[in-house]
């Protein structure tokens, strides 16, 4: 049986989602954020030592990283849906967007939510001003448009195909949802990207992510 080791508010709805296209079997095994450091309980890191979610376990296989969740899924039990045909342009865009939704768009993500953070955290008054004025030269001098140019670059490239591959939906378009809705809950995606915003329109509108969604539970991203 596969178990899907899932975090609240977190990456790991994508693979529920990922399993519901895929219409399999699955139980989940469901993990707290504290609600103070917002970090995963320690007994995730039972599971696997870096104690992040997604995990998924399958009989003896114990599976880390988004990525490969999805590649090994969609290998073992995909029967060749969601996942273009080997040797083809479209593959090779499936390798790449599933690489650079990790790899490329979340760290200025992580950065934006850690900066914002460092903002808002309560601290001695005579600290605060300094620690602001770090934050907003970061944020405006690096995070934020680069940030910027990822989502100018993403919303070009929808401009080519329907999808991040191609013309057909497949798992590198669950991949790449969480980066976006990050954006969007972050700041930085808007309708001023409506290729970006159609794209999120339609992946909302699909039965399995709705069905996903109603077995994980809460889902808001962090801010
Ligand atoms: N690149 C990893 C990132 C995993 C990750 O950072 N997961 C977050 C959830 S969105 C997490 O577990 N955060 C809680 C923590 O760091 O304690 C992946 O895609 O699986």
């Amino acid at each position: 049986m596969i178990i899907v080791h899932h975090l609240n508010n977190s990456r790991s709805q994508r693979i529920l989602w990922l399993l519901e296209e895929l219409g399999l079997d699955y139980d989940i095994k469901r993990y707290q954020r504290d609600a103070k450091t917002m970090l995963a309980p320690p007994e995730l890191r039972g599971i696997h030592p870096l104690g992040k979610s997604p995990v998924v376990t399958d009989g003896d296989l114990t599976l880390a990283e988004s990525g490969a969740i999805i590649e090994y899924l969609v290998e073992h039990y995909g029967n060749g849906r969601l996942v273009p045909s080997p040797g083809t342009p479209e593959k090779l865009r499936y390798t790449y967007w599933l690489h650079y939704a990790e790899g490329s768009m979340m760290p200025p993500l992580l950065m934006k939510l850690i900066f914002d953070r460092i903002e808002r955290a309560p601290m001695p008054f005579f600290a605060k001003p300094i620690a602001k004025a770090i934050a907003q030269k970061t944020r405006s001098s690096f995070i934020e448009p680069n940030i910027d140019r990822h989502l100018d670059y993403m919303e070009a490239e929808l401009g080519k195909a329907a999808w991040f591959a191609g013309p057909e939906f497949t798992a590198a378009d669950i991949q790449m949802s969480f980066p976006l809705e990050a954006a969007v809950s972050r700041g930085g995606l808007d309708a001023k990207r409506p290729k970006l915003m159609a794209f999120l329109e339609r992946i909302h509108a699909r039965p399995a992510y709705t069905k996903a969604i109603e077995r994980g539970g809460e889902y808001q991203l962090l801010k």
